[in-house]
């Protein structure tokens, strides 16, 4: 069946047919420091495969953890070193541990085999080994590895898409209603500071009349950026709706987190947005409310009202200030 399968193709090896078929070629390192045993296998995967051969077993752990390999062919008889601590040590670093493991082994050494298989190794071969047998081997862990691959790649982005605004990359409103009230929770709990940004870009639709809704995006997306390298890893940075941007402050008091608004204002103020790869420069400004948490609040909503206040004054004053 195969054979015939391969003439239609113009293969004259069947198992070329089947590879056609599925298209499972994988990027393989073997670790072997035999090297006649090495050659021997290159030969019979390379048809298929990419691979790549590492006698020595520390150099090997370093190729596997930075390469863009799929599977490891570890040899369970190295002769200068423990091929099933090797093993054990690809599946337990965090850098490697993604790889699909494949034991070669001897045919009377079932126990180190069996070992390996506990280990949490994916599979194995013993000698003799059959090259029909290790090319389908590695077509499984192919095939299993890339479905895990985006298996994992779809649950990630369906997470991000949940909490992610789309156009910024910032945080969305929802995440942010849901994490601000914990941060105000704790902050009331344990007695800490607790501060918020509102920011509202100046005139910010003049820009879109002026040079397109695309442009707009572009400078949402700059100003974004802007926002985001002015504050810490644990402020929370959110896209509130529009052209406004919340920045929460944990443990930071009011004077502080003028400092940071301040901070952001000039950041956005000193130097003119490029857009449109360069072919614009915009001047943009951004007005910005402050407000913290009094002790008699019983939400973040009386915060947020506060904060928003100081915009409305920000705006009233002539914009392109910072309000506490
Ligand atoms: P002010 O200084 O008073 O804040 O003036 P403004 O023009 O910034 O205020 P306004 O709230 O009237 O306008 C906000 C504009 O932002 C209106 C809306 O079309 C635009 N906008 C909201 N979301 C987006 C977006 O995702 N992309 C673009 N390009 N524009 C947006
Ligand atoms: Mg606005
Ligand atoms: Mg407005
Ligand atoms: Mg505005």
């Amino acid at each position: 069946q195969r054979a015939l399968a391969s003439r239609r193709l113009g293969i004259a090896d069947p198992l070329a047919a089947a590879a056609a078929e599925t298209g499972l070629n994988g990027r393989i390192l073997l670790i072997e420091d035999r090297p006649l045993i090495a050659e021997r296998l290159t030969q019979a995967l390379s048809t298929f495969h990419s691979i790549e051969v590492e006698p020595d077993a520390q150099t090997a752990l370093a190729r596997a953890a930075e390469g863009d390999f799929e599977i490891v062919l570890v040899s369970l008889d190295l002769q200068s070193y423990d091929g099933l601590r090797l093993c054990s040590q690809l599946r337990s670093l965090e850098s490697t541990r993604n790889l699909s493991v494949l034991m070669l082994g001897e045919a009377d050494d079932r126990r180190r085999v069996l070992r390996g298989l506990e280990i949490g190794a994916h599979d194995f071969l013993v000698r003799p080994i059959d090259r029909n047998e290790l090319l389908a081997r590695a077509r499984t862990l192919v095939r299993r590895k890339r479905f895990a691959e985006r298996l994992r790649d779809s649950v990630q982005s369906s997470m991000e898409m949940a909490v992610m605004d789309q156009l910024t990359g910032l945080y969305n409103r929802r995440y942010l209603d849901g994490r601000l009230a914990v941060l105000f929770d704790e902050s009331a709990l344990r007695a800490r500071s607790l501060s918020l940004l509102i920011l509202d870009v100046d005139h910010f639709k003049a820009v879109n009349d002026s040079w397109g809704h695309d442009a707009g995006d572009e400078v949402l997306r700059e100003f974004s950026d802007r926002v985001r390298a002015c504050t810490r890893g644990i402020d929370l940075v959110a896209r509130m709706g529009g052209e406004e941007i919340v920045v929460v402050l944990p443990d930071t008091a009011l004077e502080a987190a003028r400092a940071v608004a301040e901070r952001i204002r000039e950041r956005v103020e000193g130097e003119l947005f490029q857009i449109q790869d360069g072919a614009r420069s915009i001047a943009v400004t951004v007005s910005i409310g402050v407000a913290s948490r009094r002790a008699g609040d019983v939400g973040p909503a009386e915060m947020m009202k506060r904060a928003d206040e100081a915009v409305y004054l920000a705006k009233a004053g002539g914009r392109n200030r910072v309000i506490v």
